[in-house]
């Protein structure tokens, strides 16, 4: 501002010494140094610059803090992820109730059902494989029940008697003596190394034999 302020009487001056010098003098004497230190009229303010670059963060004020707000509004669910990959095989079960379901159903005979599977075991599994069904060993406790045996029997087959407990005193699997029997000609004669479980044989009669021995597994049910 200082210099725009001054520059009119120097270029007053100016022009007064490139004329001549008499002239300057009158110049001086007549040109009015106030006329020429008139100032000039400012003119009106320019406008407003552009703004200038954005400047750095300040520093967080000191002001208090105003406690958190309460939790927003729960989004909504996002979409279902691929499945898995399948996980490793297991370790192979149980034999289930296929073996019950393999049991063909029998004869009935009074009120007792017989049922076969089919299968040849020894005599302990015979036990077990009934056992596990819930019922009994066949047992005919007459001739009438022997026959529906004998009948449905595909196969000679172990009858639940035995005389494991006293040699020659043949008994019932489930407890007591003998009420009926139909042993074959010379039976039972307690063979070899001896003989402990009773066979139902194709005709009917029956035979002592080795409890290791296989034959047919049939059960009986009380219906
Ligand atoms: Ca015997
Ligand atoms: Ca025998």
């Amino acid at each position: 501002m200082s210099l725009f302020s001054s520059l009119p009487v120097l270029l007053c001056v100016m022009t007064v010494s490139f004329s001549n010098t008499k002239a300057a003098e009158d110049a001086q004497k007549t040109c009015p140094v106030v006329a020429c230190a008139i100032p000039v009229t400012n003119g009106t303010p320019g406008r407003d610059g552009r703004d200038g670059p954005k400047g750095e963060k300040g520093e967080p004020g000191q002001g208090l803090r105003g406690s958190q707000g309460p939790p927003g509004k729960m989004g909504p669910p996002g979409n279902i992820g691929n499945p898995g990959l399948p996980g490793p095989r297991g370790y192979k079960g149980d034999r289930g109730a296929s073996s019950v379901q393999t049991f063909s159903l029998g004869k009935k005979s009074g009120k007792k059902l017989y049922v076969t599977n089919g299968e040849k075991m020894p005599f302990s599994s015979v036990k077990a494989l009934c056992t596990a069904l819930g019922a009994t060993v066949a047992t005919p406790k007459n001739a009438e029940e022997n026959k529906a045996i004998q009948d449905m029997a595909p196969d000679i087959a172990f009858l639940g008697i035995t005389d494991e407990v006293t040699e020659g005193q043949f008994m019932y699997v489930t407890g007591g003596r003998l009420g009926y029997s139909n042993w074959k000609k010379n039976e039972p004669n307690n063979h070899g190394s001896g003989e402990d479980c009773v066979l139902l044989l194709p005709d009917g009669l029956w035979n002592d034999i080795s409890c290791s021995s296989s034959f047919l597994a049939i059960c009986e049910f009380p219906s």
